[in-house]
């Protein structure tokens, strides 16, 4: 048990640094397990009284403190297990420090740490302070030079910035000097040494500047960085295009490393990656794997405006940076592959685990008011709906404005730590309005409810619509306002057809409404037949949308509706109300024919994107169904959505056998969203054809398998089989460990395919893999290819009603807790929704939460989210 309770920061509690830093020299000695820092910080005072100085540090064997030359005595300063603290300084001064860390001791993957023999380095959010004593606040902003010393066996010496010397010491080892001309946080420094190949390029910038790019990976993969290298140029080339936004060094480098705590890190001019996102080539990347490296790549690129050159006062306005980061690499990837599709996909994200998020003890506001460790705060509703209400915002205001108020907010802030509030207030000033009620949607948790109701005067042409929205309490929230919600809508006609109205007087096809207060009515006049009513088009706000439509009307949107985002939600409206009938023991077995009879209607649509195609026989997943479900059932929506998905493979087997064997590449292999595309559609039929698995469709999966000339077929076939299970399973699966063993990224997808077995004996499975030789748990990729997997990924398994599934959840847990808090707090979120489940699920979790949080030793990290899933509001 804790004997302290800790203590949550406050944003109400925010004051500026008493001393800012304006230039930073340090000089790394590297060793793997003795690292010696110097630092050499040029500190003035920021207010107009003396305070005493407070310098962050942790696991840091402090050698020396001196200032402006003169070395102080123990008793001049104080150390703790947190802060160097000085009670006097001089009003400007230059502070020396020296300290020795252990890189290779740093189990946490946070600071300066070793990865497969490489130094490495993570300090956002505030990883820095294991380095070396600083202020570890982002608007502390400093120039920074680096010169480290290492072994010649540590061949690349790399840091942010431009390359200013470099050369040999006298005793045989070598060295280089760093410089960033770009002030910046402490959390966007980086430092890599180590034995790497280079993929190199470059690329020319709007105004005429030369880049050199370069990407660092392991020895022999440097082939397998070309497609995140021309991701790279892509990124670099939108953003020009989009925002007017050009690369501000001479070069730009990205390293892929194997240990990493989560995708990867935006330092600024040396990006580090998780290698799972950099590292791609047909043989052992799926088309899932190279679509996230292009959004990956562009993201952390993206970041050098939106994170770097501006960057957040303090960590709650981590939205400022992420959720219009995450905006901007939506954007880039729907250029690049479509928009209709990638909105689909996007949305789906956001439904399996904002949603979620949203719905249980974890919600938070988009900018929360306290933490206790903000490396909690790296979730979806920070990122996935920080994206939503920029979209929203633009929705709102219109493009142009948006590119205006934008345009304004890099004038503005560039160089300097800022907040959301200054963020938005460039849109009002662009648009000459006050935003001030849009920005509740920064302050308030929850996803809104918005409903819609019809009633179509035939004599006057009239549809009058009265909208409504109500969100639900949150922990800390328990009243809510209304929320400005963008809702863009058309109609159709009985036919599909569109069917235009009036809007204040002029002819329209599509509108958008704001809904700004509790209830409102709108009359759309010009209305020459009763309507089919398409709401939320493209998803303009994320909210949770019912309305009073009948599936009859459903049917219309799924063959027609020209916003292929609702053509999408149609299908899976009428899957979800399907499938949740039949989980609560009423099934509609006429309503499921029609289903599968209509769905295949719109696979025979000649003219649809084989990618869209896929995401319609997509039924919505279960987690999805499990929050509309009170109290959810894994276990019987699991068995609800096979049905369906059985009558799909039934009613639909000669339509999808035909899709599987006429999709199959024949050409040469390209990642692009077109042979994606294709091969998505024809593993999604195959996979449906796997619920009914009769000896044709099971020869069908082998054949597929063995025939595979690509991953993303592989494991398609890989999974297939998995459905069928038995012998052929077991083989394939034995031939495609044997023949990827030495490739790690590969056999994570090996162990992360068998944590979600939907057979009974995957809890069991799991367990054994645990003590398989290529189990590693310190690796964070391939901890969370197992356990996060079959926690997150394999409801009806992880819900199994004996309670082994929370249990051996929980022992993960505590057990990475032990060497690596930030990953084991990670690995939480699927008991958060306790509350949620099956009085006697509930009950299981909960008493697995408890475990946890009376664990002696528990970190910060783990107690901040079990305490908070645990607490009563
Ligand atoms: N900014 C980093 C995330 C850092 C997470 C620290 N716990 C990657 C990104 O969002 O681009
Ligand atoms: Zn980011």
């Amino acid at each position: 048990m804790r004997t302290e309770t800790p203590q949550p920061i406050r944003l109400s509690d925010y004051r500026p640094p008493a001393y800012l830093v304006d230039e930073i020299h340090l000089d790394f000695d590297l060793q793997p397990s003795a690292t010696r820092v110097k630092a050499r910080l040029s500190l003035r005072r920021n207010g107009d009284h003396a305070e005493p100085l407070v310098l962050n540090g942790e696991r840091l064997t402090s050698i020396s403190v001196a200032i402006d030359g003169r070395r102080l005595a123990e008793g001049d300063y104080a150390i703790d297990a947190e802060y160097l603290t000085i009670a006097e300084v001089p009003a400007a001064f230059i502070l020396e420090t020296e300290v020795e860390i252990d890189p290779a001791a740093n189990t946490s993957l946070d600071g300066l740490y070793m990865s497969g023999g490489r130094f490495c380095t993570q300090c956002e959010a505030e990883g820095f302070r294991k380095i070396t004593w600083f202020p570890d606040r982002p608007d502390v902003l400093a120039r920074y030079t680096v010169r480290m010393t290492a072994d010649k066996a540590f061949q690349r010496l790399l840091s942010n910035g431009n390359l200013m010397e470099s050369g040999q010491t006298p005793d045989g080892r070598h060295y280089a000097v760093w410089n960033d001309p770009f002030p910046k946080p402490c959390y966007l420094f980086a430092l890599v040494a180590g034995e790497l190949d280079v993929l190199e390029d470059s690329l020319v910038t709007m105004s005429g500047r030369k880049v050199d790019l370069r990407i660092y990976v392991d020895p022999g993969m440097s082939e397998r960085a070309v497609y995140a290298m021309d991701a790279l140029k892509r990124s670099m080339k939108w953003d020009e295009e989009a925002f007017g936004r050009e690369y501000d060094l001479d070069l730009f480098m990205i390293v892929a490393v194997r240990d990493f705590n989560f995708g990867a890190m935006e330092n600024k001019g040396l990006n580090i990656f998780n290698s799972s996102l950099l590292l791609a080539d047909q043989a052992t990347a799926t088309d899932f794997d190279y679509e996230r490296i292009e959004s990956v790549v562009a993201h952390e690129y993206f970041h050098n405006w939106t994170g770097d050159r501006i960057t957040c006062r303090d960590w709650f306005q981590l939205c400022l940076k992420e959720g219009l980061t995450v905006f901007r690499d939506q954007s880039f990837s729907a250029d690049m592959r479509g928009a209709a599709v990638q909105r689909i996909k996007d949305v789906k994200a956001l439904r399996a685990r904002q949603f979620s998020e949203d719905q249980g003890p974890l919600a938070h506001p988009v900018r929360p008011s306290s933490y206790l460790k903000i490396d909690n705060f790296y979730t979806a509703t920070i990122y996935e709906k920080g994206s939503e209400i920029i979209g929203m915002l633009k929705t709102l205001i219109g493009a142009e404005a948006f590119r205006k108020g934008m345009d304004l907010y890099f004038d503005r802030w560039d160089g300097h730590a800022t907040t959301v509030e200054a963020f938005i207030e460039c849109f009002a000033e662009a648009l000459g309005q006050d935003l001030t009620t849009f920005f509740d949607w920064y302050e308030q948790a929850g996803t809104p409810r918005v409903d819609i109701r019809r009633t179509y005067d035939d004599a006057a042409k009239t549809l009058k619509l009265e909208l409504t929205q109500t969100t639900p309490p949150t922990p800390g929230q328990l009243s809510k306002k209304p929320l400005p919600i963008p809702v863009r809508l058309g109609l159709l006609d009985g036919e599909g057809r569109t069917l235009a109205f009036e809007r204040d007087g002029q002819a329209v096809d599509e509108t958008v409404v704001v809904l700004d207060a509790a209830k409102a009515n709108l009359t759309l006049t010009g209305v020459d037949r009763e309507p089919v009513l398409s709401a939320l088009r493209g998803f303009s706000a994320p909210v949770v949308l019912t309305t009073d439509a009948a599936p009859k009307d459903r049917y219309v949107q799924l063959a027609a509706d020209p916003d292929l985002f609702n053509r999408w939600e149609a299908g899976q409206d009428l899957a979800r109300d399907l499938m949740l009938a039949r989980s609560a023991g009423t099934p509609d077995e006429v309503g499921e024919e029609r289903y599968a009879e209509a769905v295949g209607r719109a696979l025979s649509d000649q003219a649809a994107d084989p990618a869209f195609k896929a995401l319609l026989l997509s039924l919505p997943s279960e987690a999805e169904l499990a929050l509309a479900q009170q109290p959810a059932d894994p276990a019987a929506i699991h068995l609800a959505r096979n049905a369906l998905r059985g009558r799909l493979a039934v009613h639909l087997a000669e339509e999808l056998g035909r899709l599987h064997t006429g999709l199959q590449d024949l050409g040469e292999f390209s990642p692009d969203a077109a042979g994606a595309g294709r091969r998505a559609l024809r593993n999604m039929a195959l996979d449906i054809l796997a619920v009914d698995p009769h000896a044709e469709n099971a020869e069908r999966a082998y054949g597929h398998y063995e025939a595979a000339g690509n991953m993303t077929d592989a494991m398609g076939g890989l999974s297939a089989l998995m459905q069928i299970g038995g012998e052929p399973f077991e083989k394939a699966l034995a031939d495609f460990y044997e023949r990827w063993k030495s490739e790690p990224l590969v056999i994570d997808k090996w162990f992360a395919l068998q944590a979600r077995a939907p057979d009974e004996g995957a809890l069991g499975r799991v367990l054994g893999l645990t003590a398989h030789p290529a189990f590693d748990p310190k690796n964070p990729n391939r901890l969370r290819a197992l356990v996060g997997t079959f926690a997150a990924g394999n409801p009806a398994r992880f819900h199994d009603e004996s309670g082994a599934g929370y249990r051996f959840l929980a022992d993960q847990i505590l057990s990475v807790d032990g060497y690596n808090p930030m990953t084991a707090a990670r690995l939480l979120e699927p008991l958060g929704g306790w509350r949620r489940y099956r009085p006697d699920l509930g009950g299981l979790m909960r008493a697995e939460l408890e475990r946890i949080v009376s664990h002696e030793g528990l970190s910060k990290n783990v107690y901040e989210l079990a305490s908070r899933a645990l607490a009563q509001d």
